[in-house]
């Protein structure tokens, strides 16, 4: 039988960001250092896979504090958590290790900064995002007013328009946070904020790689989880960009083949918590129905690369 030929358009950069690929070796280096079982608050990564794979090795993933015993190590995930949460851990004499991606704790030291300065806090965000929750969990509660899209920006209340400041989460979609951001000068033009907002480098970049390739697609997979927000946004930034179906995986076998009968070219990417075996995965699912020819489209180079902290701190 001769199998149909298909064009694969790979986005680069696709996959592990330097946060991601950070954090999962924090939680390698606490089973290395003082055995299973090392508590993890929150999946460390948005990744089934991930996840499973440190199980195995001995993590234990709850959703709070409350859920591990005082006399193990705990690592917090890479979206960061409110001030409460180190606090109540050092509180009990745990000992803990921070994975928050330093790109979100830059964010929550300039929301800290803002607060400071007297300014009120506006986060841009997805309400209940974990990153979100850390990120207006560095100030008191109802310190920080929450805008989700451009209709919010109307109805919030703020305290005097003339002292505010917003921040983003780091993973939104670039062109929705550039409305949102801009509507938020047009009703507050003293509001201020980052240059643009605080989305990172690595959600900017795989974004632009899906726009560089979905108009060539007849379809585009991401590979990701359902819970991961970056992962999400390459899905709708992919059908805004006129690839009408974009749908994400999290394995090969999630790929409905039927809704892909007849395609000519494919697009594929992964969110940033997505390792590449996964995408080799999918690449290879399709090597095996069609004739693959593979085509790089490169927007952009990355080599951030962030330190892992050389020596785990030692319980007190
Ligand atoms: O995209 P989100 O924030 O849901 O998280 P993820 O899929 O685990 O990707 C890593 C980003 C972590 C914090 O920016
Ligand atoms: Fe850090 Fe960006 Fe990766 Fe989040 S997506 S972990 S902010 S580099």
């Amino acid at each position: 039988m001769t199998r149909s030929p298909l064009i694969l358009y790979l986005a680069a950069p696709r996959g592990f960001c330097a946060g991601v690929d950070r954090a999962i070796k924090i939680v390698e280096m606490a089973l290395e250092k003082w055995g299973a079982p090392v508590f993890v608050r929150h999946e460390i990564v948005h990744n089934k896979f991930v996840v499973d794979g440190l199980k195995a090795k001995g993590a234990v993933f709850v959703e709070e504090l409350d859920e591990c015993p005082d006399d193990r190590p705990v690592v917090f995930s890479a979206h960061g958590v409110p001030k409460a949460v180190p606090a109540e851990a050092a509180q009990r004499e745990m000992v803990y290790v921070d994975a928050t991606c330093p790109l979100v704790s830059k964010v929550h030291i300039e929301a800290e900064r803002h607060a400071a300065n007297g300014l009120q806090m506006i986060m841009i965000g997805h309400a209940g995002h974990p990153e979100t929750i850390g990120t207006m969990g560095q100030l008191p509660p109802g310190e920080v007013l929450l805008v989700e899209t451009v209709d919010d920006v109307a109805d919030v209340q703020v305290r005097d328009p003339a002292r505010l400041a917003f921040v983003t989460q780091t993973t939104l979609s670039v062109d929705d946070t550039a409305d949102i951001v801009a509507a938020l000068q047009a009703r507050f033009p003293a509001i201020v904020g980052p240059h643009k907002e605080d989305i990172c480098y690595a959600t900017t970049n795989r974004q632009e790689a899906v726009k560089a390739i979905a108009p060539d697609c007849d379809a585009l997979l991401v590979v990701g989880a359902p819970n991961s927000s970056n992962s999400k946004r390459l899905v709708e930034v992919a059908r805004k960009a006129g690839c009408a179906y974009a749908q994400l995986v999290q394995r090969a076998t999630d790929i409905d083949w039927r809704a892909l009968d007849g395609i000519g070219a494919l697009g594929i990417t992964a969110g940033a918590s997505a390792p590449e075996v996964l995408i080799d995965e999918v690449v290879n699912a399709f090597r095996d129905r069609y004739d693959v020819t593979v085509k790089l489209v490169e927007t952009a180079q990355e080599n951030v690369e962030f330190k892992v902290p050389r020596v785990l701190r030692e319980p007190a």
